[in-house]
């Protein structure tokens, strides 16, 4: 339903897809009539994580700061759609937790693109930097991802389109009763 607000967190690797799916998802359901925000990391991290790095701790510190955000967006009727790589199983479960407490729906999307599809997209040319040696500590190279072992939904993105992507995201909503 148009006036139901939900979480819709994807979680997965830099250059996964996340951003280009929350868009067109975003442009599918506004098209529709939903309300929706889409809150992407790289313009969080300048903003309201602005000064954080990206250690475990400060890692878990900017995904409590995005679902606190998508949480309050949620309760108010607004789809807020959330491309943020969230690598660790616990900062997570502690969003979805925030989210059991209120009411407010909470769908877990991982998309799945293996990291040698995503090193070859390397959209930031992040994957590159790491292996001439100038970043350390890149998500899936060389620092954890732990990847959702029950997400509501996995989207093999190298297998499909953009717009099947975004309409299998849909199809939940769907299903849930969310759109
Ligand atoms: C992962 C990094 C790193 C490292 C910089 N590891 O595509 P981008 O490049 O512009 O956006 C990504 C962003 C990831 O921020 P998130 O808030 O999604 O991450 S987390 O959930 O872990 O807090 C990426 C860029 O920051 N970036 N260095 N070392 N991504």
């Amino acid at each position: 339903h148009v006036t139901s607000g939900a979480t819709v967190w994807l979680t997965g690797l830099p250059s996964a897809g996340k951003t280009t799916i929350a868009y067109e998802l975003a442009g599918r359901l506004r098209d529709e009539g939903h309300r929706v925000e889409v809150l992407d990391g790289d313009e969080i991290r300048e903003f309201i994580s602005a000064g954080l790095g990206f250690s475990r701790a400060d890692r878990h510190t900017n995904v409590q700061r995005v679902g606190f955000l998508a949480e309050l967006l949620a309760r108010n009727g607004v789809k807020a759609l959330v491309p943020v790589i969230a690598p660790y199983a616990d900062s997570r479960e502690a969003v979805r937790g925030r989210h059991r407490k209120s009411g407010a729906p909470y769908l877990e999307v991982h998309v799945a693109t293996p990291v040698d599809v995503c090193s070859v997209r390397d959209v930031k040319g992040l994957y590159a930097k790491q292996a001439a040696g100038e970043l350390k500590g890149l998500t899936g190279v060389d620092d954890p991802y732990e990847a959702p072992e029950s997400p509501d939904l996995r989207i093999e993105s190298q297998h499909q389109t953009v717009q099947e992507s975004a309409a299998s995201v849909y199809a939940l909503l769907t299903e849930r009763g969310l759109a």
